[in-house]
């Protein structure tokens, strides 16, 4: 029902995909399987069948800053985060698993993102972080959390996942944007921005600018930035 719905509102939007065979291989990852053992790799034909095209120097990386980033690119045309590409649009917020022996899809009942590593949510965002971060090109932006004492969090999808991929052949900088959303607990000298630094490929420069969430959520200029 939700699919046929999608399909009706949204297809246009992304006619050159075919959306009855992005859904089968979206299925094909979980369904049938048990629902904590789905591996990032099950998203494969999927990430194949709707792939991600690089957006230099307007992609957008975040961890621990969900709300703002989203509060902030739907204000400006110019940043592109996973969350507006097909993929991203359609899976956020919701949950799905399979069981064995069953050809259904659930909503309910499934592992939680940490009950199990190797749920169908987490390794479909695992997976989709990856692709996403493989096709990161230009100057690429990250928002992350000062109001916390670990911004750059080891354990975070953009720690384990996305900044490993990061290549220097295609991209120029990395440009953290450390977001302060009530009280200001880290700055750009914090010890993991320092971690971040030393993951990245020796061609990509780093910068570091602190930003007070005021700033970031009511932007003056459509485009640009008011850090
Ligand atoms: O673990 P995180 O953040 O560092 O992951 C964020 C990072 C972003 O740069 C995105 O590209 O990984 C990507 N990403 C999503 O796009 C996404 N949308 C929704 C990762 N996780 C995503 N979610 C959900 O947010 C996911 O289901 C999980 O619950 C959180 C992870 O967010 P985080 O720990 O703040």
């Amino acid at each position: 029902m939700r699919r046929r719905l999608y399909q009706k509102q949204n297809c246009h939007l992304f006619f050159r995909y075919d959306c009855e065979k992005i859904w089968s291989t979206f299925e094909q990852a979980y369904v049938g399987q048990d629902p904590c053992n789905v591996s990032m790799g099950a998203y494969d034909p999927l990430i194949a069948a709707a792939p991600f095209r690089p957006a230099c120097n307007r992609m957008m990386f975040w961890s621990k800053t969900k709300e703002v980033v989203h509060d902030f690119t739907e204000k400006r045309d110019c940043f592109l985060t996973l969350e507006d590409t097909l993929l991203g649009s359609v899976l956020d917020g919701l949950t799905w698993c399979g069981k064995q022996g069953s050809s259904e899809t659930f909503t309910a009942g499934c592992p939680g993102w940490t009950d199990c590593s190797n749920n169908p949510v987490r390794s479909f965002w695992n997976r989709a972080s990856a692709a996403f971060a493989d096709v990161a090109c230009g100057d690429v932006t990250a928002m992350l959390n000062g109001s916390i004492t670990t911004p750059f969090s080891p354990t975070s999808i953009f720690a384990s996942i996305e900044v490993k991929r990061f290549n220097s052949t295609m991209m120029r900088s990395l440009n953290v944007v450390l977001v302060t959303q009530e009280s200001t607990v880290t700055n750009c000298t914090n010890a993991s921005l320092k971690d971040l630094q030393k993951e990245l490929d020796e061609g990509i420069k780093y910068n570091c600018k602190e930003v007070i969430q005021e700033c970031s959520s009511n932007p003056e200029k459509p485009c640009g930035a008011c850090w």
